[in-house]
């Protein structure tokens, strides 16, 4: 049986369905992964080396406006078919946990409810002292080589405000964590999408789902560590393949149309 068909079956007969993400599925968007090189004012930086409290320390600037240059990029971007056929599978299937690795807000503004962000958000900073929330206006136009910004600083104790990001080296929110982990011992399908599955530990949360007899099915164009944890490995982008998934799991339903509640 075709993989495609196998995992539509999977998917079309689950009752308890996870649905756990990662840079791929907003790569379609134009949001960069972190496999992509960085380029401009970061281009002799990896992301994993800025993204950490070291580097905000050393050079709030150049880190600050790596965020702001982010926040602008994804301001700019719309959700692609891959976004909008994980909120259509949520309508199907009522309780559909939506895990992700991404600071972006695409899941959202594609129609997922409550997705749950594991590595946080790009518009949630926070002072760095006192954890203060600080609103920020929107992003405003960054120049594409990007361009060292100060931080502002906190209205309460004039620290340095941080982006509210998990950063290499810090602990994920505990909540988040405790949900993803519950959520994944207790579905039938998970599906990971657009991730490579290095990162932990997020890259536990698929392997929780195996172990406890869940059916992990994998959407990425490229082999990773999940290949040997997923019943079914579907190879192509989160764009094409997720939509297609959905209208073989549920047919005769819009692959992203959330609105349209089964009849
Ligand atoms: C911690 C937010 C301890 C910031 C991020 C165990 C073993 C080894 C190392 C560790 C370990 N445990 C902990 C570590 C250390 C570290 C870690 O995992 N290091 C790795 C690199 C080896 N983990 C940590 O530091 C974590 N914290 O351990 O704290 C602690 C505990 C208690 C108290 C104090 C401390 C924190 C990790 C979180 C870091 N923050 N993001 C920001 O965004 O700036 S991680 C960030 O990188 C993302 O959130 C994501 O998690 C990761 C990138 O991975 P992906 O999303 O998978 O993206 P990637 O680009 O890698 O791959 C894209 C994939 O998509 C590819 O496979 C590609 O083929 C595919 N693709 C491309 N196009 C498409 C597509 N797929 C579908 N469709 C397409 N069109
Ligand atoms: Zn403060």
């Amino acid at each position: 049986m075709a993989d495609i068909v196998q995992a539509a079956k999977l998917l079309g007969d689950a009752r308890r369905v996870v649905v756990f993400t990662g840079a791929g599925i907003s790569a379609e968007s134009g949001v960069p992964t972190f496999r992509d090189a960085l380029t401009g004012l970061w281009e002799r930086f990896d992301a994993q080396s800025l993204a950490t409290p070291r580097a905000f320390q050393d050079q709030p600037d150049l880190v600050w406006g790596w965020y702001e240059w982010r926040r602008h990029r994804v301001s700019t971007v719309s959700p692609n078919p891959g976004h909008r056929a994980v909120a259509a599978i949520e309508t199907r299937v009522p309780g559909t946990v939506v895990i992700t690795q991404n600071v972006d807000d695409l899941h959202e503004r594609a129609g997922s409810r409550d997705p749950v962000h594991l590595h946080g958000s790009l518009f949630a900073p926070r002072c760095s002292g006192c954890g203060e929330a600080v609103a920020l206006p929107p992003a405003t136009e960054e120049p594409d080589a990007g361009r060292r910004v100060q931080p502002p600083t906190c209205v309460r104790c004039h620290r340095l405000v941080r982006p509210g990001v998990v950063w290499f080296g810090e602990a994920l929110p505990e909540a988040a964590l405790e949900a993803a982990a519950r959520a994944a011992s207790a579905c039938d399908v998970l599906l990971t999408v657009g991730t490579s599955g290095m990162v932990y530990p997020a890259a536990e949360i698929p392997r929780i789902a195996a172990r406890a007899g869940a059916a992990v099915i994998q959407v990425n164009p490229h082999a990773t560590p999940m290949d040997s944890v997923a019943l079914v490995n579907l190879r192509g982008s989160a764009g094409r393949i997720l939509p297609e998934l959905v209208t073989k799991a549920w047919p005769g339903a819009a692959a992203d149309d959330p609105a349209a509640a089964p009849s």
